[in-house]
């Protein structure tokens, strides 16, 4: 049986990852995978986290099954979290899953359930594990315009023109915050006109919310998953914990499907706990948990908060670093886009060879299409980048 295998492609940000490790030279650089990284370039347990995981071990009286959409406390606290107020609890369906990337996958799995002929519309470029799903479950995917290479900001006029193309009931993929891999993101003023034309087109939305927190805050973060929200009767929204609570192997994450009304909602839940069962049955609960426990406990949810924002402040502070250091030794201000992103990444905008060239010459490693992980950066490597990118000839 197993001599029918073929060979699969690598995940070439996990790729990259084992590269930068089995780099011997002491001065090197990891800006690959999205992780975040203090600037002693270690990813700590965040405070309120440890704090809730001592608690749950000192209280929890059973580890006996949950339910097939996971604890309701964990779906409540997410569904606040992200839609806060912009659509009544009754019309939201929601299961807890393994990660982000669980709840992306279930989405499509309810998609191809209900609309098996549906063409997903992802972002060009996307986080690549998208199209990879949408592919391996042999569903329909087209592209639309995003990202301009020039100014390095969204090719807005670009990505109307492509989804002005989307047919009713196709499926338009959208990243809520710090898009993944450019950094470049809508303003609220442009996602309503992106809003009128996939109503105009009837079009669900998608929303893929990952780094809620790691751009302009928490509630600032969310507006345009809440805008988004309120102007549909479905929408689908596939949250991650693993970021803004640095729970990434606990696998906790979170698939929320907006119901035209409370009777639709009931459906689509039953559908959502049957999709789990088919999976994996129960999801797991301990990240879930101890997210639930900071969203709940005002104390730990107020320190869990005044972390994320050192975590964000921080991210920030190195974007202007390496930006006010280009300007310096470019004497331009090509560079500025790098301030004005947002998240952990930034397409820089090298070619593939150049970003060979400063791993070789520098020891830097970025991803192949030039995105760089703010995080993995700190005060004394923001110079080091910036003139391998001028060495380079950026
Ligand atoms: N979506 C995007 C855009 C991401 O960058 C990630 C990355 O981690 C995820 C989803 C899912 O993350 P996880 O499955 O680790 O929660
Ligand atoms: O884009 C990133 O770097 C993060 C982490 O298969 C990640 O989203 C990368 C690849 C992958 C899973 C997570």
């Amino acid at each position: 049986m197993l001599e029918n295998l073929t060979a699969r492609p690598a995940d070439k940000i996990l790729a990259l990852m084992a590269a930068y490790k089995a780099d011997p030279r002491t001065e090197k650089v990891d800006l690959g995978v999205g992780v975040y990284k203090d600037a002693s370039g270690n990813t700590p347990v965040m405070r309120a986290v440890k704090e809730a995981e001592r608690r749950i071990l000192a209280d929890q009286s059973t580890k006996a099954y949950t339910g097939l959409a996971g604890d309701p406390a964990f779906g409540a606290a997410m569904r606040d979290l992200v839609l806060g107020d912009s659509v009544p609890a009754e019309r939201i369906a929601a299961i807890a899953t393994p990660g982000g990337t669980g709840a992306i996958r279930q989405a499509l799995e309810l998609i191809r359930i209900a609309a098996p002929q549906a063409t997903v519309w992802l972002s060009n470029p996307t986080w690549p594990n998208h199209p990879s799903i949408l592919k391996y479950l042999g569903m329909n995917m087209a592209e639309y315009t995003y990202f301009d290479s020039v100014t390095r900001d969204v090719n807005f006029d670009g990505m109307l023109a492509d989804l002005r193309q989307v047919a009713k009931g196709d499926v338009v993929l959208l990243h809520g915050c710090c898009h993944n891999p450019t950094g470049a993101n809508l303003t609220y003023d442009q996602m309503s006109q992106v809003i009128e034309i996939l109503q105009e087109k009837g079009a669900v939305p998608f929303i893929d919310i990952a780094y809620q927190g790691f751009g302009d805050g928490l509630d600032a973060d969310a507006l345009i998953t809440r805008q988004i929200a309120r102007a549909f009767d479905n929408v689908l929204i596939a949250a991650s914990c693993s970021k803004n609570f640095g729970v990434y192997r606990e696998r906790t994450g979170v698939l929320m499907a907006i119901a035209k009304d409370a009777d639709q909602q009931a459906l689509t839940q039953q559908n959502l706990a049957f999709l789990n069962r088919q999976n994996y049955s129960f999801p797991p609960d301990h990240g879930a948990r101890v997210v639930t426990t900071i969203l709940t406990d005002p104390g730990l949810r107020a320190d869990w908060e005044a972390e994320l924002e050192e975590t964000r402040n921080g991210m920030l502070a190195l974007r202007q670093q390496l930006a006010d250091e280009l300007k310096r030794l470019t004497n331009s201000d090509r560079f500025d886009f790098i301030a004005q992103h947002r998240g952990m990444f930034s397409r820089l905008g090298a070619t593939p060879e150049q970003v060979e060239e400063m791993r070789e010459t520098h020891g830097i490693y970025m991803v192949g299409d030039s995105r760089i992980n703010v995080a993995g950066l700190n005060a004394d490597s923001v110079p080091i980048l910036a003139r391998a990118i001028v060495d380079a000839g950026v």
